[in-house]
């Protein structure tokens, strides 16, 4: 198959039926009022009708979960380990049906959709090993015969409300490590991904049942953001970790707020590489084009703004510029492929939008930024990814736009490249290029990158998970999948135990 002949939607529908059939989603088609169509944008057209849930039935879930939680916080880690060994067996077995479903509903291609199942694979080995290693700590107490010690207990219902971008490995971050942690858990997905998430609750329903866990712990809900409002504002859910945009988290971390409820945000990023005079330009230029071009500039981690040093600028975007003309774009299923379409028509407004604000601020788009495939998919939205090259950091470039746009712009000195990194909003991911160690050093030190995230000799996106994931400032704060993320997910108790014959009181208080 060519990139340029693209799957017609009823073989989509076909795939999509068979990967869900194989996972052992059933009963999933519907009508009613709440019910929507599921989507490809790889052509832009219906698949088919899924049922989807009411708001009473997101409060019917929060109920389920929250019967179940007792059994399941008294359930030893190391034990509930053993299911999420047996859910990573199962995403083992069905890493290509998962990957099917990635690609027909997100449009990513192949490598890139079996990559997402890998981190969710990864994280369920991950979260097996913490199941034996959720520890606290002694602290030495001021007082003879005693002992003050931290120890960690299950939340609760954790609701984990996840975006169309990456429609599964965020849930199993987030999923795996929660149920480790002795949580139940509701998923509400980004209803453009309903299948994906159909096909891998199923599979965690399996490893439930095949564990012996309580069948309560996880549910699945197809609810709009209205009909998942007692998710954000139920105080049966004392846990919220939402990834999704800034208008998002603007919208649901106030009333969440508002209850007291704990959350976990991973919102907008807008990430940038600063590429120094020492550079590796052959490296930088193959880290820049996966990080910008690559996921059609769908990651929240994808690199949206490059800084050069003034003296190489014209021959980075040189080399930018030929690996950006010869990019397969098209139907993500070809193996040529390596840009696939924008999720929507919405998109790819808002990537032409972005474009004209761009040369309205003095921009030169240098290459890119044109629709492909019309005639083959009228309403598939297939995009060259564009470089353009900005006079100043202005307003459009600080706000994050979900296309494959890459703003670049110039520096002098080191102190004004950092500047500039940090004047966004936003501070998830960043990278240096530079083979001058103090450089890297200052980067990643407390006066460098203001992000989550800072890398040295490759690009902003593709984190493995072993590290905790998330940034700052609107970004959110939270952190997730490695690391001790997972004591997120959890409450901390302090124990003081009095082990002597006496009662000394803290402080050298005396009381009678
Ligand atoms: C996202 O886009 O929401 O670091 C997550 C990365 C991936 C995760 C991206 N591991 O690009």
């Amino acid at each position: 198959m060519s990139a340029n002949t693209l799957t017609t939607t009823a073989d989509l529908a076909e795939r999509a039926r068979a990967a869900l059939r194989a996972c052992g989603a059933n009963g999933y088609e519907g009508t009613g009022p709440h019910a929507f169509s599921a989507r490809s944008p790889i052509t832009g057209e219906d698949l088919f009708t899924v049922a989807g849930s009411s708001e009473s039935q997101v409060r019917a879930a929060i109920s389920t979960t929250k019967a179940a939680f007792p059994a399941w916080r008294d359930t030893p880690a190391p034990v509930r380990g053993a299911l999420i060994k047996r859910f990573g067996e199962l995403l083992t077995e069905h890493k290509r049906d998962l990957a099917d479903l990635v690609t027909i509903e997100v449009g990513k291609i192949g490598s890139e959709a079996l990559g997402e199942v890998q981190e969710m694979i990864d994280i369920c080995d991950l979260a097996v090993g913490m199941s034996r290693q959720l520890e606290g700590r002694t602290l030495a107490s001021e007082r003879p015969g005693h002992k003050l010690l931290e120890t960690w207990h299950p939340l609760g219902v954790v609701g984990v409300i996840t975006a169309f971008n990456f429609p599964c490995a965020p849930w199993a971050w987030n999923t795996a490590v929660a149920l480790v942690c002795g949580d139940a858990v509701v998923w509400k997905p980004s209803q453009l991904t309903s299948l994906t998430a159909l096909a891998c609750s199923a599979l965690l329903d399996r490893a439930i049942a095949d564990a012996g866990a309580p069948a309560g712990i996880h549910r699945l809900v197809l609810a709009s953001s209205a009909e998942s409002a007692p998710l954000v504002d139920s105080p049966d859910v004392p846990l919220v970790s939402a990834t999704g945009s800034e208008r998002l988290g603007r919208e649901i971390a106030p009333r969440i707020a508002a209850r007291f409820g704990r959350t976990i945000l991973e919102l907008g990023g807008n990430n940038a590489a600063i590429v120094a005079p020492s550079a590796d330009l052959d490296m930088a230029t193959r880290g820049i084009t996966f990080s910008a071009a690559g996921t059609a500039g769908q990651r929240c981690t994808t690199m949206r703004r490059l800084i050069v040093h003034e003296d190489i600028a014209d021959e980075l975007v040189a080399r930018l510029t030929k690996v950006y003309t010869s990019l397969d774009i098209g139907d993500p299923f070809s193996a040529e492929t390596l840009v696939g379409p924008l999720i929507n028509e919405g998109a790819y407004a808002a990537m032409r939008d972005a474009l004209e604000r761009a040369v309205a601020d003095g921009g030169e788009v240098v290459v890119g930024g044109e629709r492909r495939l019309a005639d083959s998919a009228a309403h598939g939205y297939y995009v060259e990814p564009a470089i353009v090259r900005m006079p100043a950091q202005t307003e459009v470039i600080r706000q994050e736009t979900f296309a494959p746009i890459l703003y670049v712009l110039t520096y002098r000195t080191f102190d004004e490249a950092i500047a500039l990194h940090n004047d966004v909003p936003q501070g998830l991911s960043s990278s240096i290029f530079t083979t001058d160690q103090r450089e890297a050093e200052r980067f990643t030190s407390s006066a460098g990158s203001d992000c989550g995230i800072a890398n040295v000799n490759i690009g902003t996106s593709g984190a493995e998970i072993g590290g905790a994931f998330g940034g700052e400032k609107t970004t959110g704060g939270g952190r997730e999948s490695g690391s001790d993320a997972w004591r997120g997910y959890m409450r901390r108790a302090t124990n003081t135990i009095n082990y002597s014959t006496e009662l000394p009181l803290a402080q050298g208080v005396n009381f009678g």
